[in-house]
């Protein structure tokens, strides 16, 4: 029976590194600056620069007083921080899912923030969305992702199994 137990709890294990495996890093923007006008414009730049973004990563902008987030689609409006993108989202950490490569622009819209420099560049794996339909990828990553979790788990239960029939 003890034995029985191990087996079950390498099954347990085997489940758990794989969705740690394929979770992805999770990066706080700005680290212990967090999202906040920085101390001089280029902190973001640099700080995203040091960081390698891959697809299955995410963002975390967490703040301190008033700031929001918003994605700017064209580097043009983001050298000019143009405010008109869309709809910032001010909910505290706002959390963004790398899905796919790209060059993604984000800035503060509140008062003159990002003018001081509060805004950053994510460059995801190369830096260049894909043409092919922009859904693709993502599922075939997904598809992928349960093929080899259910691939672990049958290898988990043959292993159990043919314990069990001793
Ligand atoms: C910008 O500020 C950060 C810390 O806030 C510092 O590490 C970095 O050296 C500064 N860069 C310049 C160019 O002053
Ligand atoms: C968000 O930042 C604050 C400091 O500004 C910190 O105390 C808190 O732990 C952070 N939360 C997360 C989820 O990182
Ligand atoms: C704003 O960010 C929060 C936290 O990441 C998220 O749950 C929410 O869906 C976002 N809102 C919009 C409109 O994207
Ligand atoms: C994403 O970028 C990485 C390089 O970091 C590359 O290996 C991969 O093929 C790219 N994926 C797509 C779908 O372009
Ligand atoms: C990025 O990777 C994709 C897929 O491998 C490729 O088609 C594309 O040309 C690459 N782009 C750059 C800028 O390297
Ligand atoms: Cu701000």
């Amino acid at each position: 029976m003890a034995i029985r137990m191990d087996r079950i709890v390498f099954l347990i294990i085997a489940v758990a590194l794989l969705e740690g495996a394929t979770s992805g890093k999770n990066y706080k923007v700005g680290d212990a600056v967090g999202w906040s006008i920085p101390q001089n414009k280029s902190y973001y730049e640099s700080w995203a620069g040091d960081q390698k973004f891959e697809v299955g990563d995410s963002l975390e902008f967490n703040w301190t007083g008033t700031h929001d987030v918003l994605e700017v689609t064209t580097k043009t409006d983001y050298d000019a921080c143009v405010k008109t993108n869309g709809t910032p989202n001010n909910t505290n950490p706002v959390t963004i899912n790398l899905i796919k490569n790209g060059t993604f622009y984000y800035i503060c819209t509140i008062g003159p923030h990002c003018d001081l420099g509060q805004k950053v560049t994510i460059v995801v794996g190369n830096g260049s969305s894909s043409s092919p339909p922009i859904s693709m990828p993502n599922n075939h990553a997904a598809l992928s992702a349960v093929l080899s979790t259910i691939t672990i788990v049958a290898a988990s239960l043959v292993h159990l199994c043919s314990f069990l029939l001793y």
